[in-house]
C-alpha cells in the first residue's frame, strides 16, 4: 500500500483540498478530502489525474521534424506519407522497441500515462512475415513495460490501398494482413501483452481505404468488447474518394454502416457536415482528436465548438508524435478554435469557466472511455495514474486550483510536470523519467543510422 497526500487535487467532483489516495496493487484504493497526512504519507502540493495519449503510431517519433522541407511538389499530408513510409521501411524491431521507449518516457514526462497504440508496423522490412506475428507487438508491449506507461494495444488492420479494395501499394508492405492473418495477430498480439501490468487490447481498422465492408465486419468481433478505433475523414481527398465510392462522407458511411457506440474512436472526423457532428455526438463515440498533429498535417480543424455543443466525447491523441504533451494538444485544440472563430475562449463551457480545466476534464473522461479504462480520474478502482505539478514553476506560482492548469496549458511550456506515477509506480521525479539517460542514448544511436 502507497499513500500519498496532496494539499490540492483534481477529483472528478471537482478540487478538493488536503487529499489523501491510498494505492494498492497499481489502482486507487480510497481518496479521502480534508486530511491531514498521516506518517509515511509522501507530501505533495497539485495533483491531477493522468491524461491518455488515445492514438500514437510510435515509430513515427523518429522522423519527428525531418519532413519539414518542402519538395518540389505541393507538399501535402499526402507527400508526408511518403517520407513517412520510407522511415518506416527502414525500422528494424529494435528501432522500434528503442524509438517507443523513448517516446513513452517522454509522454509520461509531459503528464500522458497511458497510450493507445495503433499499431499497423507488423512486417519484416520486404513484407515478410515474422515468425512470430507478434514480434513487432512484443515490442512496443517491452517498450510500455520499461517505462512504465499504460498500454492499449490496438493491432491496426490494414489490407487495401484506397477505397473499393483497391491493391495496396508497396510502400505499405509492412502492414497488410488478411482477415486470418489478422486474427492470428490478435491472438499473438493478446499473449504480448498479457503480463503486463495494466494493459488491454482492442482492434483498429486503419481507415475505410484499407479496410473493405466486409472485412471490417468481419474483425470487428475479434475486439472481444474492447475498443475500436478507425481513422475517419482526415482529409478533403479522403471524403471525396470516399464520396466517389459510395456516395457517403466517411462518418456518415461509419454511423450508417458500422455499429459505432460508445466502444468507438473514430480518430480525426476534421471533416463533417453538421448531421454527422450531431449524429457522431449521439453515438457516444469518442472523438479521437490530434490537434498538434492535424496543424503538422495540414488537416483542417476539427468542429469542436459545435461538437461540444452537440454533447460529443473527445479525447487527445499525439498521433505522429512530432511534439508531445498534454498541454500542447490541449492549447492546440483550444488555439485551433480561437483562429477559426475569431474568439477567445471559445471552448470553456461556458462563462466564467476556465478553457483549460473544461478541456482537462473532458479529455481525461474521453481518453477513459476510447481505452476502455475501468474508471477516470483520480477515483477508486481507477489505475493509480497521477501527476503532480511543480507550484514553484512561474508560470503556476500564486496561483490556485484551475488557474494552476490554465497556466500549465497555456503558458508554461514544457517544464511544469513534477512527479507522474503510472499504475502506482513512480516513473517521473523532478521531471525526469527514470530512464530519461538510457532511453535517449539508445535513441540516438538508432537515429544516427536512420537518419544518415
Ligand atoms: C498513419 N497518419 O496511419 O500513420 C496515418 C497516415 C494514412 C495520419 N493519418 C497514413 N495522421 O492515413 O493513410
Ligand atoms: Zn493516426
Amino acid at each position: 500500500m502507497t499513500r500519498l497526500h496532496f494539499a490540492s487535487a483534481l477529483l472528478p467532483s471537482g478540487w478538493a483540498n488536503d487529499v489523501q489516495v491510498a494505492i494498492t496493487a497499481g489502482a486507487i484504493a480510497a481518496v479521502t478530502a480534508d486530511v491531514t497526512p498521516a506518517a509515511g504519507d509522501e507530501c505533495h502540493a497539485i495533483a491531477l489525474p493522468g491524461l491518455a495519449s488515445l492514438h500514437s503510431h510510435a515509430f513515427q517519433r523518429g522522423m519527428a521534424g525531418l519532413a519539414e522541407q518542402r519538395g518540389d511538389r505541393a507538399d501535402t499530408f499526402w507527400t508526408w506519407r511518403e517520407t513517412m513510409y520510407r522511415f518506416a521501411l527502414a525500422m528494424t524491431p529494435d528501432d522500434v522497441a528503442d524509438v517507443a521507449t523513448l517516446l513513452y518516457v517522454e509522454m509520461l514526462e509531459q503528464g500522458f500515462t497511458r497510450v493507445g497504440e495503433f499499431h499497423y508496423l507488423h512486417h519484416d522490412r520486404d513484407g515478410a512475415h515474422y515468425a512470430d506475428p507478434a514480434e513487432m507487438a512484443t515490442r512496443i508491449a517491452q517498450a510500455a513495460d520499461a517505462s512504465g506507461i499504460g498500454l492499449t494495444l490496438l493491432p491496426s488492420f490494414y489490407a487495401h490501398g484506397s477505397f473499393g479494395g483497391a491493391a495496396p501499394h508497396d510502400g505499405q508492405r509492412r502492414f497488410i494482413n488478411s482477415v486470418d492473418q489478422f486474427a492470428t495477430l490478435m491472438a499473438a498480439s493478446r499473449k504480448a501483452i498479457g503480463k503486463l501490468p495494466g494493459a488491454n487490447i482492442g482492434i483498429a481498422p486503419h481507415s475505410l481505404r484499407a479496410a473493405a465492408p466486409d472485412e471490417l465486419a468481419a474483425i470487428i468481433p475479434l475486439a472481444n468488447g474492447g475498443p475500436v478505433h478507425i481513422h475517419a475523414a482526415e482529409q478533403v481527398k479522403e471524403v471525396e474518394d470516399c464520396l466517389a465510392w459510395s456516395g457517403q462522407r466517411p462518418v456518415q458511411w461509419l454511423l450508417e454502416h458500422a455499429p459505432v457506440d460508445q466502444r468507438w474512436c473514430l480518430i480525426h472526423a476534421t471533416h463533417m457536415t453538421e448531421h454527422e457532428i450531431r449524429a457522431l455526438a449521439k453515438s457516444g463515440a469518442t472523438a479521437g482528436l490530434c490537434p498538434v498533429t492535424e496543424a503538422s498535417l495540414g488537416d483542417g480543424i476539427f468542429p469542436a465548438r459545435e461538437f461540444l455543443d452537440a454533447g460529443g466525447s473527445f479525447g487527445v491523441g499525439t498521433d505522429s508524435n512530432v511534439l508531445v504533451g498534454v498541454a500542447d494538444e490541449l492549447r492546440q485544440l483550444e488555439y485551433g478554435q480561437r483562429l477559426k472563430h475569431r474568439a477567445r475562449n471559445v471552448l470553456s463551457g461556458g462563462v466564467g469557466r476556465s478553457t483549460g480545466r473544461t478541456l482537462f476534464d473532458d479529455a481525461v473522461v474521453g481518453g477513459a472511455r476510447a481505452l476502455a479504462q475501468p474508471a477516470a480520474g483520480l477515483t477508486p478502482g481507477a489505475r493509480a495514474d497521477i501527476v503532480t505539478l511543480d507550484a514553484a514553476h512561474p508560470s503556476l506560482a500564486g496561483r490556485a486550483r484551475d488557474a494552476v492548469i490554465d497556466g500549465w496549458i497555456f503558458a508554461a511550456g514544457s517544464g511544469a510536470v513534477d512527479c507522474v506515477w503510472a499504475g502506482g509506480n513512480k516513473v517521473v521525479e523532478g521531471g525526469r523519467h527514470r530512464l530519461r539517460q538510457s532511453a535517449r542514448n539508445r535513441f540516438n544511436i538508432a537515429m544516427r543510422r536512420l537518419v544518415a
